[in-house]
């Protein structure tokens, strides 16, 4: 929504901001999504060995960490987000082996590995599972189990509650043997656990460890809001959720929008676990040292409790707390004025000693190129990188890779597949899912085989990394540039001024006392206006171009007169005053 002209003017003063020092703080994390990276054995299928065959690549571009999707044993019902041995992993990954050998390596890389840890559910294929299901004594309690109620009109039996699962349909099912239904907030073959069980809580506790102990530098905890379910024991029931009654958004009574999920997601317990979970990872450091173990967490959750996972000023939480603001409230349409409350937002809600994150796209969205626009892939790019904090990139973001069109027939996103060929394209995220693209050669060098399990995007010819590591100017050279100004003073310990100065031109400073001063100007699209710099900024006579978008009329190097810039349409720019 295009609004009236907003000006926002954010000063944030040297006190509070936390100076960054140790590798991981300003980091810049790299999200792999291994199935899609590097297929290293030929079954068109990425894998690990692919990921430790190319880390050297994400060293030389400039990443400091990574994190990657799950790797543990799985029957890969949602792509190893159903995890069926949390202290094995799955043979199309790899061997206990091929880990040990990608472990070291990032260390020496200096670029870390976090491993995504899925605590909500298990697969259905589980052992644990398994015997839950017999009523094993040690196993009985490790799920949500509940004879459901009798209809009175009916006389049959039905599920415990109206809740709904994320992936549709009732988040109950029935099974057979035990003569109970389990909850499932996502696919019928992820049974939640059971977090009001403490033996379930020590359980997921020493997986931490276990990793920690083969050497992951962190985890990324996913789905954290749906960790905690209503306490049973305060009610005689399961109690229904309260409608949306929203018919024109949601008129779906199968749909997971169709209720307010007031006692499945966001419970206070959750906020606890994370807690919790950080001490676990503090206490591994203080008993083994080395490098940072980090806890990053991944909530869609309100912007209270996004705060409140850093930390409540007792208890620290998460390293990291994913801020989607970027993904969830900013959008082709949104002013300057828009990105720059948002920004604002964040970073005066902070708690002390903590770093601010900025997530632009990830393996659950459409890629930026497609939400933003082409045209301004290098701008948001130089957002991202310019911003005080970690940035977190999503694999392909740094080529501008753009969301791929995939047929019903070849859809394997199972909210896609659970749809119908009408609807399922808004519901895959299949389309941001597809193989990186490494050169020009068949299947974009992702792999030697024949078929690739999602198809490969058909410019791959001319967007791929090879091409644009070779060439003069490309959307990979701007964003290893990015990296590398970085790692000054000014952006790892600077301060933020930043203003929309009006709808369209965001402005803003980054610097640190007796270091350079750098001016970034970002025009989302605009009317012909030239502007003063040097009314915001001391610039001086003259600034210096460290990198600019590549429909720029400037190139890297040029000096610009800051009195009376021009940022063409869609392009960022990263201005440094000349002495
Ligand atoms: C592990 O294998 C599964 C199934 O092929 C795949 O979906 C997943 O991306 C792989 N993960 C890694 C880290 O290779
Ligand atoms: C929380 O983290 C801060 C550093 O950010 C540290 O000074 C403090 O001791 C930690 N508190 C606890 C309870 O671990
Ligand atoms: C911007 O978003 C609208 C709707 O969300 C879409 O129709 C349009 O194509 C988008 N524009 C770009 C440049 O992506
Ligand atoms: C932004 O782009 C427009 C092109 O549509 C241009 O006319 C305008 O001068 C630019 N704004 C700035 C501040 O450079
Ligand atoms: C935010 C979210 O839903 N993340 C994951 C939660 O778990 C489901 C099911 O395992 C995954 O599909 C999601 O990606
Ligand atoms: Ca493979
Ligand atoms: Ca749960």
């Amino acid at each position: 929504m295009r609004t009236q002209s907003v000006v926002v003017f954010l000063v944030l003063a040297a006190v509070g901001l936390a100076r960054a020092t140790e590798w991981w703080e300003s980091g810049n994390y790299y999200q792999i999504y291994p199935r899609s990276f590097r297929d290293s054995d030929g079954d068109g299928i990425g894998d690990l060995n692919g990921v430790t065959e190319k880390l050297q690549y994400l060293k030389d571009i400039g990443f400091t960490g990574t994190w990657l999707s799950p790797i543990f044993k799985s029957p890969m019902v949602d792509f190893g987000y159903d995890i069926s041995d949390f202290y094995q992993i799955h043979p199309d990954n790899g061997t206990m082996e091929d880990f040990e050998r990608l472990m070291p390596r990032p260390r020496r890389l200096a670029s870390r590995s976090s491993w995504t840890f899925v605590p909500n559910h298990s697969s259905d294929q589980s052992e644990w599972f398994k015997k839950s299901v017999d009523s094993d004594p040690q196993y009985k309690d490790y799920y949500i189990w509940h004879d459901g109620k009798i209809n009175e009109e009916t006389g049959e039996r039905e599920p415990p509650s109206n809740w709904g699962s994320e992936f549709r349909y009732s988040a109950w099912e029935w099974n057979d043997v035990r003569q109970q239904y389990y909850l499932h907030q996502f696919a019928v073959q992820q049974p939640d656990l059971n977090y009001r069980n403490p033996v379930v809580v020590e359980e997921m506790k020493n997986i931490i460890r276990f990793w920690l102990a083969k050497g992951v530098s962190g985890f990324r905890i996913d789905a954290v809001p749906y960790l905690f379910e209503v306490d049973l024991d305060r009610y005689n029931q399961y109690p229904d959720e309260p409608l949306t009654n929203d018919a024109e958004a949601c008129p779906d009574p199968d749909d997971h929008c169709y209720t307010q999920h007031i006692y499945t997601q966001d419970l206070p317990e959750t906020i606890d676990m994370v807690y919790q979970w950080r001490e676990v990872v503090d206490t591994f450091q203080a008993e083994h040292g080395g490098d940072k173990r980090l806890l990053l967490t991944e909530a869609y959750t309100s912007f209270e409790n996004m705060m409140l996972y850093y930390g409540n000023g007792v208890r620290n939480g998460s390293h990291i707390p994913f801020n989607f603001d970027f993904l969830s409230n900013v959008n082709n349409a949104s002013t300057a004025g828009t990105y720059v409350t948002h920004i604002k937002k964040w970073m005066d809600a902070m708690p002390e000693g903590v770093y601010a994150n900025w997530v632009l796209g990830n393996h659950d969205n459409k890629r930026v190129a497609s939400r933003f626009g082409v045209q301004r892939t290098d701008l948001i790019n130089i957002l991202l990188q310019t911003l005080p904090g970690h940035a977190i990139t999503y694999n392909g973001e740094e080529l501008g890779m753009t969301d791929v069109w995939i047929s019903w027939e070849d859809t394997v996103d199972p909210p896609a597949c659970n749809s119908d060929p009408e609807h399922y394209y808004d519901r895959s995220r299949d389309p941001a899912r597809t193989p990186y693209q490494w050169d020009a050669s068949s299947k974009a060098g992702f792999t030697s085989a024949d078929h690739t399990w999602l198809p490969v995007s058909d410019d791959y010819k001319t967007k791929n990394a090879l091409q644009q590591l070779r060439a003069p100017r490309s959307h990979l050279q701007i964003f290893n540039k990015l990296l590398r100004v970085r790692k000054e003073p000014s952006f790892r310990q600077g301060d933020l001024n930043i203003e929309a100065i009006d709808d369209d031109v965001i402005i803003y400073s980054r610097q640190k006392s007796d270091s350079d001063l750098y001016v970034i100007v970002l025009n989302l699209s605009g009317t012909a206006k030239t502007i003063d710099i040097t009314k915001y900024f001391k610039l001086g006579s003259q600034a210096e171009v460290i990198t600019t978008s590549l429909n720029s009329q400037h190139i890297d190097g040029d000096v610009v007169n800051p009195s009376a810039f021009v940022a063409n349409p869609y392009v960022g720019t990263v201005l440094v005053a000349v002495n």
